[in-house]
């Protein structure tokens, strides 16, 4: 039997993509640093433009940042970059599990991390469900700019009815639509342009996080 991952995705988790193509001007870890100190509770490192030796640099600093503050770092994409920068986990995409298969992957990282994995319909989710992962991510719900589609939110109540392990929403949420997401029992979402691109990160990164503590509070009362 697996050791139970540590540190564990707790519900109201809000979790941060940082992706420095979506940022604007501002430098990556001023945002990430922003978003810390509002409250983010995962950060996730999703480079797709930059090299291995820029990835190391970034993501050293990145993982000492979150570590300092107990926020869980997460490395898109690359199990041994997550494995070198001991990361508290990976993030996979469809493509990656074609690649990597899960169980190489957990072996590679430790059986003590976090490995999530994408899924971006039904079907996909239900496969992804009865396999070796952590948490799932689900998405996009709504428009969004790293994805040419979305597949709205028709099957939020579904999934959230039959997922055994946390899910994470996300794609194209913001400050008009979470409460759609929260009026169907999400409880864990993530974000990129919406907090990276907010004028002021950290009130809007504690907006979120109050919004999903008080959403979480609300649902134990029930
Ligand atoms: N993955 P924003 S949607 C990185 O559905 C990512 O798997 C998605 O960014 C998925 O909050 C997405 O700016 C982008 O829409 C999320």
């Amino acid at each position: 039997m697996r050791k139970k991952c540590i540190p564990a995705i707790k519900d109201g988790s809000l979790y941060l993509v940082l992706s420095e193509e979506y940022g604007g001007a501002a430098p990556l870890m001023g945002i990430a640093e922003q978003a810390i100190a509002g409250g983010i509770d995962i950060l996730q490192m999703r480079e797709k433009n930059k090299s291995q030796e820029e990835l190391i640099g970034l993501g050293r600093q990145l993982a000492f940042l979150c570590k300092k503050n107990g926020v869980i770092f997460i490395v898109n994409d690359d199990p041994q970059l997550a494995k070198n920068l001991e990361a508290d986990g990976v993030h996979l995409g469809q493509e990656d599990i074609q690649k990597y298969p899960v169980n190489t992957v957990r072996q590679l990282i430790g059986q003590d991390k976090i490995i999530g994995l994408s899924t971006h319909s039904l079907e996909q989710f239900q496969a992804a469900n009865q396999m070796d992962v952590d948490y799932l991510a689900f998405g996009p719900l709504f428009p969004t700019k790293t994805k040419n589609y979305h597949i709205g939110t028709g099957d939020v109540s579904r999934v959230l009815q039959t997922a055994l392990k946390p899910i994470v929403f996300i794609g194209g949420i913001n400050t008009d639509n979470l409460d759609v997401l929260l009026a169907e029992g999400v409880s864990n979402i993530a974000l990129i342009r919406d907090i990276m691109q907010a004028d002021d990160i950290v009130t809007r990164t504690k907006w979120y996080k109050n919004r999903l503590m008080v959403n979480k509070r609300n649902g134990e009362a029930k």
